[in-house]
């Protein structure tokens, strides 16, 4: 085989390689924009009864703000029982160290309350993930 012949086949071998890669890798982007492209963020919020005054007692922070799949993680960092009860769900009593998760698939704005103490309130509100992915 001619030289000039043999080092052409191997530039297009290459070639053909490196674009077999570049359309692997556009797949993929595209694979994950339909996902959404982000991640599914996951919450953490924390019941606290520090304060003296059990009607102090508050889930930290007050307000969460998620989009539809995340999963909020709560976690009871006081010395007393407490519940996150949602108009759909119930974690029943929380001892000190305990957790609950619960993943939002619907959008809404959900009232959490504690229901050992239920002037603890919470509101979580869960925005469409999808209304923010890009358009296919
Ligand atoms: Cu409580």
């Amino acid at each position: 085989m001619a030289l000039w012949l043999h080092s052409l086949l191997e530039v297009a071998v290459r070639y053909w390689r490196f674009s077999r890669v570049m359309v692997m890798a556009a797949l993929l982007g595209m694979a994950f924009s339909s996902l959404g492209g982000v991640a599914q963020a996951d919450f953490t919020a924390t019941i606290s009864d520090s304060a003296s005054n059990p009607y102090a007692w508050v889930y930290v922070p007050r307000a969460i703000e998620v989009t539809t799949g995340d999963t909020v993680t709560w976690v009871n960092t006081g010395v007393a029982p407490h519940s996150v009860t949602g108009a759909n769900f119930d974690s029943g009593n929380l001892d000190p160290g305990q957790r609950f998760q619960w993943t939002f698939n619907q959008a809404g704005t959900y009232a959490i309350y504690c229901s050992l103490h239920p002037w603890m309130v919470e509101s979580v509100v869960v925005s469409d993930n999808a209304a923010s992915a890009p358009s296919e």
